[in-house]
């Protein structure tokens, strides 16, 4: 099984078009003026002194390596002189600067110029692996290969240095990504080490140090990867390292590891997930914590974990078929990473919480003596500031989830108005989705099948055609040039499983693949005690926040003002506007809430 990818597809109109033209026109900008602003480009000039007005830090280089493999992603689809020529000068500072060894870190190579690969836990090789991915999408998209070539060389010293002498003071990083980076590279130059490299490092994570010791739960690394049952520890790592493990077992037939996989994203999607498909329960080492303990206001839930469960559902496609990959990953482009951004591509959110009350938020900062919370505003760029550069390249490249292809059967994935040009293979897909659940898929498939996801989400669905259902896909013989599918898409209301603390009594309101929220600029103060019936009526409303919003009829309890009063069954009637989760905290700073109380 193989991915078509982004390269092969044009998204053509529709939500994802609106997002990438957000991107191309405003949201890579936005980040490159931040990352200049805050010396991130200049860093890569390494001519940092006593007197410089920075000290670059131990990753800024991912930060810049994101936002270059982003601008590549642009670049296959399109003319962008100005983000080339930066894209061009920023390879030529690190050609110019990296070390007879192809080694390039602005930090290790004029701040602690002896410190190179003593501390597993500084980032080296994260870096190294984001720079290698922006090689090999700089190279697919503009045909120009210095940046490759200095990696191929960087690599090679990797190899030395990890693998064959074992002269570094660690064996496998700290924050992983080197890994599924190192596939990259040998897909994209035939160099069978640096998948052996790879798989090196995916066999090595979690056996302990001669000394005995390990980097623990929160590196994943106190157990080989093999023998894992659960997704544990700081969530972007997991995400990360299962993505390298998900590529070595795939590459290698190793069954034992894709066990394991398996299970750690059973564990993820089925215990550990928010409703968004934001993924870790708190900031403590920003890390998951223990089956369904997913509190809404203290929630982690990164951006960029959002987009590494993405990165590593899409490699459980292909050692399976299975459509609970292509759910995760849609509950997570529309609701949890999509709400990393705002609606002008300008500000984003590091944590994405599912409740929001900037005023016992601002009693929290003021006496810092309850959990820390997550910030209700978001920022154009952060100290740390990964999640920026990661929506960069994710919007450009989404159509890397539209399809996968084996011998027989092409799988249709995600729905988006697009057009695919594939080994002999044509797919058109018109649709409106998710405003409505219509699609119309027309293809010529050489001979394959056509096997089309039917959403988790959707209870009911026509097809035109006649279908078989397996794995939850719509199998369909490929002479059928034209599919029209129509997923009904009512409003509903869901539950969380009942050991889910933070939603007991309450029910979160989602249409197709997208959850709602209720915001206090539409619908005035505390929140927390509006009441849904489960028989409210729900209208469709206005467009302006690209999907449309809901309304119904809420219930507020009478309140008399008193600290305390007797319970009586005491309402007034409110009228309630739900907006997509996406767009939250995008017209000031204000209350939102997912889950609300059930009447
Ligand atoms: O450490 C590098 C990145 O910064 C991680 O992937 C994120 O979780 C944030 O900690
Ligand atoms: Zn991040």
């Amino acid at each position: 099984m193989k991915h078509i990818g982004y390269v092969h597809t044009d998204i053509t109109s529709g939500f994802w078009k609106t997002k990438q033209d957000m991107v191309a026109e405003s949201t890579v900008y936005a980040v490159y003026d931040r990352f200049k602003d805050t010396y991130r480009f200049e860093a890569l000039k390494c001519e940092h002194n006593a007197d410089s007005k920075f000290t670059p830090h131990i990753f800024w280089d991912s930060d810049v390596a994101k936002w270059i493999e982003g601008v590549a992603y642009l670049l296959s689809k399109g003319s962008y002189p100005e983000l080339e020529r930066i894209a061009d000068e920023s390879i030529d500072y690190m050609v110019k600067n990296a070390d007879e060894n192809g080694y390039f870190n602005s930090h290790y190579l004029v701040v602690e110029t002896d410190k190179r690969f003593t501390d597993r836990s500084r980032h080296e090789l994260y870096c190294a692996g984001h720079l290698m991915e922006a090689a090999v999408a700089y190279k697919r998209a503009t045909g120009k290969d210095k940046l490759l070539r200095l990696m191929c060389k960087y690599a090679d010293y990797i190899e030395r240095v990890f693998k064959i002498e074992k002269s570094a003071a660690f064996i496998t990083p700290g924050h992983p990504e080197i890994e599924l980076a190192l596939v990259k590279l040998y897909e994209e130059t035939g160099e069978t080490r640096y998948l052996e490299l790879s798989k090196f490092f995916i066999d090595e994570h979690g056996k302990p140090l001669p000394d005995g010791s390990n980097l623990g739960r929160y590196n994943q690394d106190e157990m080989l990867l093999k023998d894992r049952t659960n997704i544990d520890g700081h969530s972007v790592r997991a995400f990360y390292i299962y993505s390298g493990a998900a590529d070595i077992a795939l590459r290698y037939g190793d069954k034992e590891l894709a066990d394991a996989c398996r299970r750690v994203f059973d564990s993820a999607y089925y215990r550990r997930m928010y409703i968004t498909g934001g993924f870790g329960s708190t900031h403590i080492g920003e890390a998951f914590t223990v089956d369904y303990d997913l509190p809404s206001r203290t929630a982690y839930t990164e951006t960029c974990a959002s987009i590494a469960m993405v990165y590593f559902a899409s490699r459980m496609q292909l050692l399976e078929v299975d459509s609970k990959y292509a759910d995760c990953i849609e509950r997570v482009i529309y609701n949890g990473f999509l709400s990393g951004v705002s609606l002008n591509g300008k500000a984003f959110f590091y944590e994405n919480p599912l409740e929001i009350d900037p005023d016992f938020n601002n009693v929290n900062y003021a006496t810092r003596e309850k959990a820390r919370l997550p910030i209700t505003q978001r920022k154009e760029v952060f100290d740390c500031s990964c999640c920026p550069p990661n929506v960069v390249r994710f919007i450009p490249s989404i159509a890397d989830y539209l399809y996968t292809v084996d011998d027989d059967t092409l799988y249709v994935h995600q729905f988006m108005n697009s057009e695919t040009e594939y080994e002999g293979i044509t797919v058109a897909q018109k649709t409106d989705y998710p405003r409505c659940g219509k699609v119309t898929i027309k293809a010529v498939t050489n001979g394959k099948r056509i096997a089309v996801r039917i959403p988790g989400w959707c209870e009911s669905f026509r097809l035109n055609v006649p279908y078989e259902i397996k794995n939850g896909y719509a199998y369909i013989d490929c002479n059928s040039e034209s599919i029209e599918l129509d997923l009904d898409m009512p409003v509903v209301m869901m539950r969380a499983n009942s050991r889910v603390h933070d939603c007991a009594g309450r029910v979160a309101i989602m249409r197709g693949p997208v959850v709602y929220c209720a915001e206090g600029v539409d619908n005035g103060k505390d929140l927390k005690n509006l009441r849904i019936s489960l028989d409210a009526a729900f209208t469709l409303g206005d467009t302006e926040l690209l999907l449309p919003k809901l309304h119904t009829e809420g219930y507020m309890p009478v309140d008399d003002g008193s600290l305390y009063r007797v319970a009586k069954n005491e309402y007034r009637k409110i009228p309630v506007t739900l907006i997509p989760y996406y767009a939250f905290a995008n017209r000031g700073e204000t209350e939102m809430y997912v889950w609300l109380l059930e009447k």
